[in-house]
């Protein structure tokens, strides 16, 4: 089943736990060939999620600021995106483009992301897509400006999220992790994995 909130179509047990461990196998290979690393706000905070990414450009931050970029800061290529995570977007999104970049977020114990939009990517019309795996993960969502009421969801492992149309702008964060509440990394955390057409 679907369901709709502010325009976020979430799907919150897309996945079983044999695709779950599929997809997480795959990004096991990714992260060998490029680790995970904390980046640094513009304003020089590291950032309590770490992240990683596969495809054509990965996201990074420094004092330099947000964008998107050919190489790992190690400086290395990133790797191919999965084809599990592949199937995934063209399962859902149904549109005639393959994503250019998986952003792998990974919340350890007392990690979180603060309220902000995504907005690094060149066209907007492009839905985002998003994977949960691992420990349950508590998903504020706001409005199309700073501030306001929010609404809150918790995503579990197995669920995936679209945002689309008006929600793409949409600000959005993790207030919190239950630690420990998934079996499925055996040392815990939160795995999040967003695809993106970028430019
Ligand atoms: C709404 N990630 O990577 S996933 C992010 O769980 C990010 O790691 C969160 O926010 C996480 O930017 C939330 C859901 C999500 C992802 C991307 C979006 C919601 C979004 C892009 C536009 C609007
Ligand atoms: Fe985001």
């Amino acid at each position: 089943g679907c369901m709709t909130i502010r325009g976020f179509q979430i799907y919150p047990e897309r996945l079983y736990l044999t695709a779950q461990q599929a997809i997480l196998q795959d990004l096991r290979h990714v992260i060998r060939q490029a680790p995970m690393f904390s980046p640094q706000t513009p304003y020089g905070k590291p950032m309590s999620v770490r992240m990683t990414s596969a495809g054509r450009v990965g996201w990074i931050s420094d004092r330099q600021g947000y964008r998107y970029a050919p190489q790992h800061p190690d400086g290395g290529a990133w790797p191919a995106i999965p084809e599990t995570v592949l199937g995934l977007w063209r399962d859902l999104i149904g549109m005639d483009r393959d994503p250019d970049c998986c952003l792998i977020n990974f919340y350890g114990e007392g990690a979180r992301m603060g309220m902000h939009q995504d907005r690094d990517e060149a066209d907007f019309s492009w839905p985002v897509l998003s994977v949960s795996l691992g420990d349950e993960g508590l998903f504020r969502i706001g409005n199309q400006t700073r501030g306001g009421k929010t609404e809150s969801i918790w995503l579990r492992s197995g669920g995936v999220v679209v945002m689309g149309g008006p929600a793409r702008l949409t600000y959005h964060g993790i207030d919190r992790i239950r630690f420990g509440s998934s079996s499925l990394l055996a040392k815990g955390g939160r795995i999040n994995v967003t695809c993106r057409v970028v430019d």
